[in-house]
């Protein structure tokens, strides 16, 4: 039932091997109700018949070669996997067993040695052969099997290849998804160690660079209609516009007659090695759908003569070559005359349903005339030579083990091989001493191509990158659009021109693969529970923090003076605030305040009018200039708060307002002590003589040391903790308020605790000194003014700690403005009324009596 390949009848050496010729085998209901038999093929595989032929040219070649075993002639003995496992075991055992045999002779059937095997196509087929060829150290040799677990040689001791890993592939598909900045990729891979594990090396190598896997679909080994819309629908679904596909053509197929049906568009198909170049899949019916794949190929090769090798073949020329004849029946759609090959048959309806079957085989008998070459059929296709170069590599491997094995005797040195280091004959040696030559020195050269395959077994051959592009006549060209390039040490090139590759989208432009639109400037992205990391929401950046380009992970805060505009992407300056002399505010309190300074100058232009007159001279004369001069100090203060905050204005407010304050009060309290000694001398003699021998200048003293100890306490303050001009950003968070840091609290507390010390004494002399009957009162108005003082300041006090910013320092001009206001009304503007209006008053008699004769 083996429908193989045999020509080694004068061969002194056979390699053996295994090619998909058929695609699949044919399914049986129930198995068991006849003896156990090898399962018949169908469906022929062109392209796999190409390898043969392949094969058999490059044993032919070296048949005839005289530097490469010379006088020895390779013959070959070729199986058909049909691209299944278990006809690939089968073909094994039949190696070993000589078909029969229970224990390996190593012959094949005709009886002569046999070297090594070249193939098993696929690598789940490569596996299976080789964990039995393995267990015999037997040389195998694969020619398409790339799957990364071959690569293990505890598993697969005996397995060398001509195809590079697909962790080489794997790479750079990652490298390709990175340099167009892919990030959102559905996979789809073959049920097989092929794409499964293609699939994962690709998944592995391209998170670390963030990107991630949209869906990971397997195409069923066996025909599943169900299995097979279930992917197709989420191909339909996602969102995802690029997706790589691990598979072979074979496999990838019927997936693709599904997709073709239900219309997709507009995705970007990264192809694996094994489809980008298949005849199956590149047809032009199917461009709408995979125009614009971008795919690996390995390096293509040309082989002299092989297209003639190829055109050599006629059923007519062996009646027993069954594969010429369905190859024949096959390519040109007629029945070879008296054969009973089948051709063209599907089975796999009755087992699998599989539908859209179409029974193509035909009544019309060939003729033999027909003319191979106007078949337009992959198997004629020499431009593409990519597996087929890799199976000639494969031959040419195992001859040149061979050779090397011959010439190791004949070269009469000490050879490798225990006992005693002999070495093999060419005639009788066993299939581990030629694996000694396989594994050890793979360094050849093959038409003109040098070749290494490592200790893993493994070959670096560089990879085509690939860009399906469709030409005038509307046929699918395989456009080069680059390279990648990866040696065994790890080192890679990779180059894509992007300017030549085909787009398949409506605008033909490099598309873009994510899963969300990337976040817009003022917005961060946000974890989605239970998504890939590439899914996420767009969080807007909380105040005081930006993002201004799109697609950032995270807001960065903006520098301390700066805030967040509304759109959360630009840092704007903050807002300064203070009381300015240009608002409202500012202006009326300046016009308070120079107001202020005009009553004051009236009522000294008053008191120099009338400096003679009792009233002025009263109670020290001087001292009353002295108040008034202070009062336009501390009224002309209050423009010291108003305007931006420097440090010399936060030094100078405070200071001049308490100094100020200070000449006020003393000067007051000088008068009021006067008052008090008066008051106290009504009642007693003792008291009267100390009134008496108070003299005025006095209370000129009691105003100068007043007066030097809040320069002291003022000038201690600026020296050893100042005021300082101070930005406040923490009050508010959109404004920068300059306001004064006041340095030590406890030096401004003594400052003005000294003026509130010399308050309450004024208040307290003049309030005991109030009926006193001189002066007009003089002690009765004092009294009010302090009262005027103390509510002023009392009620400050709450009023400055809630108010916050420009509105703070307006509250303590008010007060200034207020406090001045009131001594001023109180102690000058009843005087003015009697001087002005009520001059009769101003005499002596009235005015003060015994009181008033310190001024004289
Ligand atoms: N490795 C695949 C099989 C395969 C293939 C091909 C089959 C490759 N290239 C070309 C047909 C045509 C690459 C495997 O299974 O390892």
């Amino acid at each position: 039932n083996l429908r193989g390949y045999v020509e080694a009848e004068d061969a002194i050496h056979v390699i053996g091997g295994m090619f998909p010729i058929h695609f699949r085998t044919i399914l049986e209901e129930d198995p068991t109700s006849t003896p156990p038999m090898s399962p018949l093929c169908e469906g022929f595989n062109f392209r796999g018949y190409r390898w043969v032929k392949a094969m058999i040219h490059a044993i032919n070649d070296i048949n005839k070669r005289d530097d490469i075993l010379p006088n020895i002639t390779l013959g070959y003995q070729i199986y058909d996997t049909c691209y299944t496992m278990s006809k690939t075991v089968e073909n094994s055992l039949a190696f070993l067993t000589g078909q029969n045999e229970t224990t390996p002779v190593f012959r094949c059937s005709s009886g002569a040695p046999l070297a090594a095997v070249v193939g098993a196509g696929g690598s789940t087929l490569s596996i299976a052969s080789s964990r039995i060829l393995g267990l015999y150290y037997f040389p195998q040799i694969g020619y398409a099997s790339s799957s990364l677990l071959l690569s293990d040689k505890y598993q697969f001791p005996t397995y060398l290849r001509t195809i590079p890993s697909d962790q080489v592939q794997s790479e750079g598909m990652a490298d390709l998804v990175h340099h167009f900045g892919w990030k959102w990729i559905g996979t789809i891979a073959a049920d097989d160690d092929y794409g499964k594990y293609g699939v994962k090396a690709f998944k592995e190598k391209v998170e670390n660079a963030y990107t991630c896997i949209a869906f990971s679909e397997t195409i069923p080994k066996i025909y599943s209609r169900a299995k097979i819309l279930t992917v197709v629908e989420t191909v339909k679904l996602t969102n995802a516009t690029v997706i790589v596909v691990y598979s072979s053509d074979i496999d990838f197929h019927p997936l693709m007659e599904e997709l073709i049906i239900s219309n997709i568009s507009a995705k970007t198909w990264i192809a694996s090695e094994a489809w980008i170049t298949s005849a199956l899949i590149a047809r032009p019916e199917y461009f709408p759908l995979l125009g614009g794949t971008i795919g690996f190929a390995i390096k293509r090769g040309e082989i002299p003569g092989l297209k003639e090798f190829l055109l050599d073949l006629h059923p007519s020329k062996n009646p027993d070559d069954d594969l010429a004849i369905e190859f024949w029946q096959t390519a040109f759609n007629c029945t070879w005359p008296n054969s009973n090959v089948p051709y063209n048959t599907d089975n796999r309806k009755n087992v699998t349903g599989h539908e859209n079957i179409t029974d193509f085989s035909s009544d019309q008998l060939c003729t033999g005339e027909e003319n191979l070459e106007d078949l337009n059929n992959t198997y004629l296709d020499v431009s593409q030579l990519r597996i087929t170069y890799n199976v000639y590599k494969a031959v040419f491997a195992v001859a040149n083990a061979l050779e090397l094995l011959r010439l190791c005797k004949e070269s009469g040195e000490a050879g490798p091989f225990e006992p005693g280091n002999t070495c093999a004959g060419i005639d009788d040696f066993e299939p581990w001493q030629l694996m000694y030559y396989m594994k050890n020195c793979m360094k050849f050269t093959v038409l003109d191509e040098f070749v290494h395959i490592d200790e893993k077994g493994d070959v670096y051959t560089p990879y085509d990158i690939l860009n399906w592009q469709r030409n005038e006549t509307g046929e699918i060209n395989f456009v080069k659009v680059g390279i990648f390039n990866m040696t065994g040490e790890g080192n890679k090139e990779f180059r894509v021109i992007n300017e030549s590759i085909f787009w398949n989208n409506p605008s033909e432009a490099h598309p873009r693969s994510t899963c969300n639109d990337n976040c817009q400037p003022g917005y961060r992205k946000g974890i989605l529970q239970g998504k890939p990391s590439c899914c996420y929401d767009c969080i807007q950046c909380a105040e005081g923090q930006i993002s201004s380009i799109t697609g950032m992970d995270e807001c960065t805060a903006c520098p301390e003076d700066h805030w967040s505009n509304e759109q959360r992407s630009k840092c704007v300056l903050k807002e300064v605030e203070f009381l300015a002399y240009g608002e409202a505010l500012g202006m009326t309190l300046i016009a308070l305040s120079i107001f202020g300074v005009f009553v004051v100058l009236a009522v000294t232009g008053v008191y120099i009018k009338h400096r003679a007159t009792p009233l002025v001279r009263a109670n020290d004369r001087d001292l009353s200039f002295l108040i008034q001069y202070s009062l336009i100090v501390t009224l002309l203060t209050s423009i010291l708060f108003i305007g931006k905050p420097e440090d010399w204005s936060c030094q100078s407010r405070q200071v001049t307002l308490a100094l100020g304050f200070s000449l006020c009060l003393s000067c007051v309290l000088g008068k009021t002590v006067m008052l008090f000694l008066t008051h106290l001398a009504k009642n007693s003699k003792v008291a009267e003589k100390a009134r008496m021998s108070f003299k005025p200048i006095f209370q000129k003293i009691i105003v100068l040391l007043s007066v030097l100890t809040e320069v002291g306490i003022c000038t201690a303050y600026l020296i050893l903790e100042p005021p300082r001009m101070y930005k406040n950003t923490q009050f508010t968070t959109l404004k920068i308020i300059f306001e004064c840091d006041e340095g030590s609290i406890v030096y401004l507390c003594v400052m003005f605790g000294f003026d509130v010390f010399l308050a309450i004494l004024c208040f307290l002399t003049a309030i005991v000194s109030r009926k006193l009957p001189n002066n007009f009162n003089e002690a009765k108005f004092v009294t009010f003014g302090m009262l005027v003082f103390f509510i002023v300041w009392i009620s400050f006090v709450p009023a400055y700690l809630s108010t916050r910013g420009k509105f703070k320092v307006a509250v303590e001009i008010f007060a200034i403005l207020a406090s001045s206001f009131g001594l001023l009304g109180c102690i000058f503007v009843p005087k003015c009324y009697i001087i002005l209006l009520k001059p009769a008053r101003n005499t002596e008699e009235i005015v003060g009596g015994r009181a008033t004769t310190n001024d004289k």
